[in-house]
């Protein structure tokens, strides 16, 4: 079982056993097809390394993560040299996951991941609808001339899901055709993220897998981003849209993007930590 994750320092308050989590963390830091400056790699270990300086304890909530059950089983060992050996272990660690009746969540890495997830995802919940937030759409065709790319992950999802089953919100960032396949193929909403989540938020009735890439929010408060865009929201707003999350049935998500690398002060792992938290109490209860 899981013979490809190799054990790490666990997340904040995962002190339960994989046979007691409904929620199970997985850090899988593929650092392959970044096209500005890599360092997703560290991912991962950042996060679970600012998660050390949070409280377990969620004021928000009311609830604890030494009360929720969920676990860390550690970080797939992956190579950037292969990308497809890479993308078909994470898709093989979140098959067994989710066969065993539980909730993946994956920290990453850069956002190519999130494909591979969302094929074991789409093969256990058909109708599974796809929350993604995001300064960038992720909507290319190619990348240079990789049809598997951070830029082009989205696409790839569109495709295998079927058109109306994306909703990206937070979207200050694409070319001209990815706007023109959006329009036709996703549901696309620019710059904010609460209110338009919440305008929906009572449409939303089937299975939903969340993806956050951390540059959504700007680069003053997450510089530690690959792709850095200005003009993103404040960490404030991408908490209280997840607190929106709130009696989602959610099958499974993932946080994105974290490059420590380039964020020597912690801002942006500490932040992932956070929303990460507030996730997992969302959905482990
Ligand atoms: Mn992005």
């Amino acid at each position: 079982m899981f013979s490809n994750v190799a054990r790490v320092k666990p997340f904040l308050g995962a002190t339960r056993g994989y046979a007691e989590a409904g929620v199970v963390l997985v850090g899988a830091g593929l650092d392959a097809t970044v096209c500005f400056r890599s360092g997703t790699g560290e991912g991962p270990r950042a996060v679970r390394y600012y998660s050390e300086c949070i409280e377990e304890y969620s004021l928000r909530l009311d609830r604890d993560l030494r009360e929720a059950a969920y676990c860390d089983l550690g970080d797939i060992v992956l190579t950037a040299a292969d990308i497809a050996a890479a993308l078909s272990r994470i898709n093989a660690t979140a098959a067994e996951i989710l066969a065993d009746g539980k909730v993946p969540g994956f920290i990453g890495g850069e956002h190519l991941i999130t494909g591979a997830v969302l094929a074991a995802v789409n093969r256990f919940f058909p109708d599974v609808v796809v929350l993604h937030f995001d300064a960038h759409a992720d909507l290319r065709d190619k990348y240079l001339g990789e049809s598997l790319s951070h830029a082009t992950v989205m696409r790839r999802v569109v495709e295998m899901l079927g058109p109306g089953r994306v909703y990206q919100f937070g979207i200050r960032s694409a070319d001209r055709e990815e706007i023109e396949y959006a329009r036709e193929n996703t549901r696309l909403f620019l710059y904010g993220v609460r209110e338009p989540y919440s305008a929906l938020r009572q449409e939303i009735d089937k299975p939903v897998y969340i993806t956050i890439d951390i540059d959504v929010v700007d680069p003053g408060y997450a510089p530690g981003v690959g792709t850095p865009e200005a003009g993103g929201i404040t960490p404030r707003e991408l908490l209280e849209t997840v607190y929106g999350f709130a009696g989602l049935n959610v099958v499974g998500f993932d946080i994105v993007e974290v490059n420590p690398v380039c964020d020597p002060g912690g801002l942006t792992p500490l932040l992932a930590a956070t929303v990460l938290r507030e996730m997992i109490l969302l959905v482990a209860g």
